[in-house]
Order: C-alpha cells, then sequence, then structure tokens
C-alpha cells in the first residue's frame, strides 16, 4: 500500500510538506456532464484507470468529484453524487493519494473514511454548515476556493472593486473562519478559483497579480485547465474550453507567479511543462 492515511491522520505532515511546490493535482471528473470530460469516467472501471495513470504520470494527487460545477450547472442529489464517487474511491482510496472535490460534509464524510486525504470545497466552506466540522474533525487537508454566486448564475456580469483585492479578502476571511472553526492552518490551501464567477480578464489578472494571493502565507492552488477563457483567448468567443498548450502555458505562468498545486486535466504533459519550468526558476 502506497498510501499509509489510515495510520497517518490526525498526524498529517504540513500540506506544502506534502504537496511541496509544483505538484500537480490530476482531475477525475465522475460525471456525465463536466465541461471539457463529462463521461469519460462515468464508468467506475474508466475512472479507476485514469486515476492511477494519472498518478503514475506524476500527479502528487488525485481530486474525484461526482458533481459538475460548470457555468449553468444545477445541484445534484446527495444519493446521485455518493452513488458516482463511492464506487471509485472503495476501489483507489487506499491505493492513491485522493482528494474529494465536494460541498457537501456527508460526501465528505464517506469520502475520507475510504481514504481521502483532502476536501476540495469550491465553496469554501460556505455550503454545507457541517463541512468545516467534518474536516476538523478528521484532521486532514482542506482547499478553500473563490467562488461569486452559484455556477447556474456565477458568469452573469461577474463584477468586482478590484477583483485581485476582492479575492483575497475573501479567502482572507475564509482562512480565519476554518481555523476558528478548528482546522489547522497548517492544512490548507486557498484557491481564486479561475472561472467561477469571472470574466476573462478577471482570470488573467489573478494570475498575473497572483504574488498578492501568496501573500495570504498558504500554499494556492489554480485550476486553470482546458477553461473557457483560454479558447475564447484564442479566437472563439463561443468557446466552451481551451486546448492543452494554453493550458499549460497559464499553469507554468502560475507556478512561476507562486502557485504550488496545479490542478488539471492532462497530467503528463502539465508534469513535464512544469518539471522544465522548475528547472529554470531553480
Ligand atoms: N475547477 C473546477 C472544479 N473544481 N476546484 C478547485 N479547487 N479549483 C478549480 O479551479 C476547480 C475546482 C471545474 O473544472 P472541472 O472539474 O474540470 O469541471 P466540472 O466542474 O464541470 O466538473
Amino acid at each position: 500500500m502506497r498510501h499509509l492515511l489510515a495510520v497517518t491522520v490526525g498526524r498529517l505532515p504540513p500540506i506544502d510538506a506534502r504537496l511541496p511546490r509544483p505538484s500537480v493535482m490530476g482531475v477525475v471528473n465522475v460525471t456525465p456532464d463536466s465541461f471539457s470530460d463529462g463521461g469519460v469516467n462515468l464508468r467506475t472501471e474508466d475512472a479507476v484507470a485514469n486515476a492511477r495513470r494519472m498518478i503514475d504520470e506524476g500527479a502528487a494527487i488525485v481530486d474525484v468529484g461526482g458533481e459538475s460545477t460548470r457555468p449553468g450547472s444545477g445541484p445534484l442529489s446527495i444519493e446521485e453524487e455518493l452513488a458516482r464517487v463511492l464506487p471509485v474511491l472503495e476501489e483507489i482510496g487506499q491505493e492513491l493519494p485522493v482528494s474529494i472535490d465536494t460541498a457537501k460534509a456527508e460526501v465528505a464524510r464517506r469520502a475520507i473514511a475510504l481514504g481521502a486525504e483532502l476536501v476540495n470545497d469550491v465553496t469554501a466552506l460556505r455550503g454545507d454548515p457541517r463541512m468545516a466540522e467534518v474536516v476538523a474533525g478528521a484532521g486532514l487537508y482542506v482547499c478553500l476556493m473563490h467562488m461569486l454566486g452559484k455556477p447556474r448564475t456565477m458568469q452573469l456580469d461577474p463584477r468586482y472593486d478590484d477583483v485581485v483585492d476582492d479575492v483575497k479578502a475573501f479567502l482572507e476571511e475564509r482562512l480565519r473562519f476554518a481555523v476558528e472553526a478548528g482546522i489547522a492552518e497548517d492544512r490548507i490551501c486557498l484557491d481564486p478559483g479561475i472561472g467561477f464567477g469571472k470574466t476573462i480578464e478577471h482570470n488573467f489578472e489573478l494570475i498575473r497579480r497572483l504574488d498578492e494571493l501568496t501573500a495570504l502565507g498558504r500554499p494556492l492552488v489554480v485550476g486553470f485547465s482546458r477553461k473557457s477563457s483560454l479558447g475564447k483567448i484564442l479566437g472563439d468567443p463561443d468557446a466552451k474550453t481551451g486546448p492543452l498548450p494554453a493550458s499549460i502555458a497559464a499553469a507554468v505562468a502560475a507556478y512561476e507567479r507562486g502557485a504550488t498545486i496545479l490542478r488539471v486535466h492532462d497530467v503528463r504533459e502539465h508534469v513535464e511543462a512544469l518539471t522544465a519550468a522548475r528547472a529554470v526558476v531553480g
């Protein structure tokens, strides 16, 4: 067993020791409708095989999710979300390093019981009043992400006074909330939430000024992989996704500006690019 989670709960190292900069988080969406890979991993055996391949290709962790949060999507029932992710976690939870991408405390609790070591909550503990307690009680890692509004409407004319200042203030407040709820600060990472209630310019400005978010003192996760802003700047105003070379460029730029964890769909290519970028950055 590569993954000794059962004996390490409560004594996990700080997240920056467990996931040093740069680390790749491979995306395994067990959904029919994710914006770029909907349906690819809907069968358990496909999700398991892809998760194993991502770890073999150099991902430090795989992020398993059952609910799409693409623009325009609506919520999913707990039963449906559990039915998608639990069979996958039963197969890989003790074998591979796994993160659970959910905003539901019950899904997180069941995933943790099967071996998940990180809860990736796109609502930053706002979606379910029991989530903070579940994460704190398990002593695991958590990612707190910024989102303006809800997936169904978040891309309808998002506005900020200053996107970086606003996202920073939000993440600072959620970090304080999490620590007050009993989650050790050294287990927490933060994410500006690329594409979650943001225009193209907002997304790129957040990366351009990422140093202002690293000033919060916590490792940053960035998920620009395949997002539509990348397709749009390449000339297709109706793009729903962005291509791989543009995804890699955004990931490398984010890494160079201080990102620690890059959340990506194409693991091998990002690992190769980030290995080269790291050799340059030193
Ligand atoms: N992006 C997506 C989902 N979860 N979590 C974090 N921390 N950061 C992100 O940028 C992020 C995320 C959306 O991408 P994907 O999972 O591929 O799509 P969908 O929500 O349609 O399943």
